[in-house]
């Protein structure tokens, strides 16, 4: 990769995230979204496997980066799944697993084994640091279970309404999350780009923010959530827009995709 166009690209359209960059699947991901141009990870909320399947071929070469929620799909095998995951690989997505840790590093690390053995074929999965930092270690220590790596994504904001993630946690996350190598970056609320500013000042150039609470529609979803407009959840200093409904839920998911690369694309050129 070293030496290609597209990291020479990469380097020039990212600017300051590339060269601050300490993790390498950052870059890997930024490379992609050069690629693709697009900063969309889509939110693969499927209930069955075909479902899935269907919606990764249409919207492949739309998006950045894949998220799951493996434990919501009803007809789950582990060989589906991985053949599920060597397609998602074969677009060049970083498989990223939304399964919100929170116990103790103990157990954390013991959880991304069990039935779904989420550290074998995961890159990246989120956590909450309310049970402290040592959970990051534990994530950690359960890739290196099935000798693979992975990244942390620290939710410092969510996206629904009256959540508890109040701007004195936000700090306490991002302080101790930024000294961690085994932290990719931050979840950040995509729905208020004030808030978002306010995280990336925060955070500095090193970590990525990725944002879920986006839609091309912005104001109030389903149950508490809240959606912003991509572009500007880039502009403010998103890396990413986790986009679910808006893709998977649109008549035409591959031509809904476009339009969301389309409009994070632009927020990347702006920015
Ligand atoms: P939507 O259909 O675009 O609303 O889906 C949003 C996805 O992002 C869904 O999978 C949620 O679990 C996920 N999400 C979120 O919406 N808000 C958050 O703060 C976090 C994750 Br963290």
């Amino acid at each position: 990769m070293v030496g290609s166009p597209w990291v020479m690209e990469a380097a020039a359209i990212w600017g300051e995230r590339w060269s601050s960059a300490t993790n390498s699947m950052a870059k890997e991901y930024m490379e992609v979204a050069c690629r693709k141009q697009s900063l969309v990870c889509l939110a693969a909320d499927k209930p069955t496997m075909s479902e899935l399947e269907e919606l990764i071929d249409a919207v492949g070469p739309y998006i950045a980066a894949l998220k799951t929620h493996v434990d919501l799909v009803e007809d789950w095998t582990a060989e589906r799944w991985g053949a599920f995951c060597k397609r998602a690989s074969a677009h060049n997505l970083l498989i990223f697993e939304d399964r919100k840790f929170a116990d103790i590093g103990k157990i954390s690390r013991h959880q991304m084994g069990g039935v779904y053995a989420i550290g074998s074929w995961s890159n990246l999965v989120t956590a909450h640091l309310i049970s402290g930092p040592d959970i990051v270690d534990g994530l950690q220590a359960g890739w290196g279970d099935y000798g693979t790596e992975g990244g942390v994504l620290l939710l410092a904001q969510m996206s629904s309404r009256g959540n508890l993630l109040n701007p004195n946690y936000t700090d306490e996350v991002v302080r101790l999350g930024i000294q961690h190598t085994g932290v990719f970056g931050f979840i950040g609320n995509g729905s208020r780009p004030e808030e978002l500013k306010l995280l990336r000042d925060k955070v500095g150039t090193e970590k990525m923010i990725w944002t879920p609470g986006v839609n091309l529609q912005t104001g109030d979803g389903a149950m508490g959530q809240r959606y912003g407009d991509p572009t500007e959840a880039v502009l403010a200093g998103s890396d990413c827009v986790i986009v679910g409904s808006g893709i998977h839920g649109a008549d035409d998911p591959a031509s809904s995709a476009k339009a969301y690369a389309d409009a994070s694309w632009a927020g990347l050129l702006n920015r």
